[in-house]
């Protein structure tokens, strides 16, 4: 029979306990709102206070910055937030007949 006995190993060879693990971060992504001629300024506001916690004077601020830029961000996001707050947006902004569009891209 062998003489090794794996619950008494003390020898310096690699094994799991010397491993690290490498955790990586998550790929951030970036929701954005796009300038148009149509959606009313008050929509933007209330798009961005109410999916992206934004208070009143810094949706504002957000909805002059796209309007007179052609793009703002709306906050990051991890890709299954992002994904959603795309989806929920877009069709908000389609259920009330605004050409509004929100997009995202990778950080
Ligand atoms: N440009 C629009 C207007 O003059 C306002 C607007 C701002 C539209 C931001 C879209 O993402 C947007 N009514």
């Amino acid at each position: 029979m062998s003489d090794f006995d794996p619950l008494d190993d003390n020898s310096d060879d690699l094994t799991f306990k010397d491993a690290k693990p490498t955790l990586q971060r998550p790929p951030l992504y970036k929701v954005i709102l796009l300038n148009d001629d149509f959606t009313p300024m008050d929509f933007v506001i209330e798009i961005l206070m109410g999916f992206f916690a934004m208070p009143e004077d810094k949706a504002t601020q957000v909805m002059l910055q796209i309007h007179t830029q052609g793009v703002g961000v709306c906050g990051t996001y991890t890709k299954d937030v992002a994904d959603t707050k795309v989806v929920i947006v877009n069709e908000y902004s389609h259920e009330h007949q605004h050409p509004l569009l929100c997009a995202m891209e990778e950080v």
